[in-house]
């Protein structure tokens, strides 16, 4: 695995500092307390991503006592320093850990793995804040931005999002957020930006107010990754859901405050094997525009949860097994069916939102890797929805209209080949004529500085290639990975971040999609880590 695919993978727990709960295993190998403490925080860094908090296992291997003990240091550290050909690191010979360290790391595996405290509703209440009270908010929107095309710009290890005006392509501001922000999404009346960090803090920004701000947050839970807000008739703005890796649980907010109302528990058995997991951690969440209800997907049960907000007390969920490990997706383009990868099975589950039933499972190439997809009009196959991989260089193509293409429907009609491996989120857009992928996972930077660009109505002649990084002109060195592709509003410009080291220029390139030309490039000291960028409308409407 190259040094990118592990910090994808297992670079950003937040927990290594949390104080918990630790036993001892009187059989396991001696450590003092030092070497304990720094090994649980290098777990954290490295390892806990894969092989799961509890080390239960995930993508990685399990790490429990029970198996480690058996194995023994010296085939521990074997399998540290130097990898397999599963996907486990090689971080001995790599130079990422000197043999003291890995040596440090074999003993620690075959201790009880610590564990971190619960987070419920009284954490939750201590950590909330209403800055801004509903009542003291504008009655109507206060500002001169067109809010619609704005677009809100992780910038990641600053721990910031940029509100960045799409039609000027100036800063509006840039906003203190959780720790390694993750991503924003906004409202479905188009008023409120949720954003939270990996830490599970959750801001609550107002975009009518004269200066957009943070008007609630709150932590929910000790580690995060989604948030979404419910989006049904009659319910818009009502609630806010996060769901959390660790505790993994999703908790159900108000709208207007933030205030936590309901906490769900993940935990429970694999789909499959009905094997008991005690940290299934979810995965992404979104709102339906079909029921009142939130799509909750569980990354190591293979669970899909159509939670319905109907009534929180006697809180309806209709439990959905597919595959695991359930990670990134999104809607068809009449939204009524949602796609979502299964990355460790090579799939892509399909679920009706209407009929709240599993309407496939389609195998697609090695570790799917969607975002949220694209939706475009196939000239032979009809609407078809889109995913890159991680694991290979293909782009599938699954029918998604039962109606009027039934014998395409939810079968994966097509692979396009791209450039390579190591591809995260594909884009198009209701008005353009292309698909465009990014690659930045992928080792050569020939590859993962550039997008690539196919044309919808000519698929066959295959990609074009933009040099994104190229075009930003950074002198500085270092890795300029492309991330990302989305569009403005009107659906006639994409956007890339350019992202750097923390200490490197970075950049966001604005490409126009009718002649694939350069537009723009905004530079500014403020745009640190720029990854992911969210346009207002398009999370809003779901549209991409
Ligand atoms: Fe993400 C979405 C989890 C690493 C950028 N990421 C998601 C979602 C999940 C997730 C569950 C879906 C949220 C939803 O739709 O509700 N991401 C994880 C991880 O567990 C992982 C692999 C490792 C980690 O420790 O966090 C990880 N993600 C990354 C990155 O390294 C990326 C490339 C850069 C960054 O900012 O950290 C990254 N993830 C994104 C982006 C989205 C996302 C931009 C939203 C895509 C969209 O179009 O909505």
């Amino acid at each position: 695995a190259s040094d990118t695919e592990l910090n994808y993978q297992a670079g950003s727990s937040p927990m290594g500092d949390v104080p918990m709960y630790q036993s001892m295993n009187p059989k396991a190998p001696k450590m003092t307390q030092a070497e304990f403490d720094r090994a649980r925080q290098i777990y954290f860094e490295r390892c806990a991503g894969c092989h799961g908090v509890l080390r239960k296992g995930a993508t990685g291997k399990p790490l429990t006592p029970d198996i480690t003990l058996a194995k023994g240091t010296d085939y521990l550290k074997v399998f540290i320093a130097y990898g397999s050909p599963a996907g486990m690191p090689n971080w001995q010979t790599s130079g990422e850990m000197d043999e003291a360290t890995v040596d440090m790391m074999a003993r620690y595996v075959q201790q009880d793995p610590p564990v971190p405290p619960e987070f419920g509703m009284a954490d939750m209440k201590k950590t909330w804040k209403v800055l801004i009270a509903p009542d003291k908010r504008p009655k109507k929107k206060m500002n001169k931005y067109n809010i619609s095309n704005i677009f809100s710009t992780t910038l990641r290890d600053a721990g910031e999002i940029a509100l960045i005006d799409g039609d000027s392509k100036e800063i509006i501001s840039v906003l203190k957020t959780g720790y390694a922000v993750h991503i924003s999404r906004m409202s479905a009346s188009g008023r409120y930006l949720f954003v939270i960090g990996r830490d599970a803090k959750v801001n609550m920004i107002d975009m009518w107010m004269e200066h957009p701000e943070t008007v609630a947050e709150i932590r929910t839970g000790l580690e995060a990754r989604s948030i979404e807000s419910s989006k049904f008739k009659g319910y818009e703005d009502k609630y806010a859901i996060a769901g959390s890796y660790w505790p993994p649980q999703f908790v159900i907010m108000d709208g207007d405050t933030l205030e936590p109302l309901k906490i769900v528990s993940t935990r429970g058995n694999v789909v499959g094997t009905q094997e008991y997991h005690p940290e299934p951690r979810v995965a992404s969440i979104v709102g339906s525009h079909f029921k009142p209800e939130f799509v909750v997907n569980v990354k190591e049960t293979g669970k899909t949860l159509m939670v319905d907000y109907s009534d929180l007390n006697a809180l309806k969920m209709t439990e959905i097994g597919s595959a695991p490990f359930l990670h990134d997706g999104g809607l068809d383009s009449t939204k009524r069916y949602f796609m979502v990868a299964a990355n460790n099975s090579n799939k892509i589950s399909v679920f009706d939102l209407k009929e709240d039933k599993l309407a496939a499972i389609v195998d697609v190439g090695k570790i799917p890797h969607p975002g949220r997809g694209a939706n475009f009009i196939h000239p032979k196959f009809g609407p078809v929805w889109a995913t890159g991989h991680l694991g290979d260089e293909t782009i599938s193509l699954i029918g998604t209209d039962p109606k009027k293409n039934k014998q395409y429907a939810f079968k994966e009609v097509a692979k396009l080949t791209g450039p390579g491996g190591g591809a995260l989120f594909v884009k198009s857009h209701p008005k353009s004529n292309h698909l465009y992928s990014d690659a930045p996972l992928n080792p050569d930077p020939k590859v993962s500085q550039a997008v690539v660009v196919f044309d919808i109505k000519n698929l066959d002649k295959g990609y074009v290639t933009l040099p994104i990084a190229e075009w930003a002109d950074i002198k500085d060195d270092g890795a300029k990975r492309v991330v990302q592709p989305e569009f403005n509003k009107a659906g006639d410009e994409v956007w890339f971040s350019v992202w750097s080291a923390k200490d490197k220029v970075s950049a966001i390139v604005v490409v126009d999609d009718k002649t694939l030309k350069l537009k723009k490039v905004i530079k500014d000291p403020r745009l640190v880590t720029p990854t992911g960028h969210f346009n207002l409308h398009n999370t809003q409407n779901d549209v991409y």
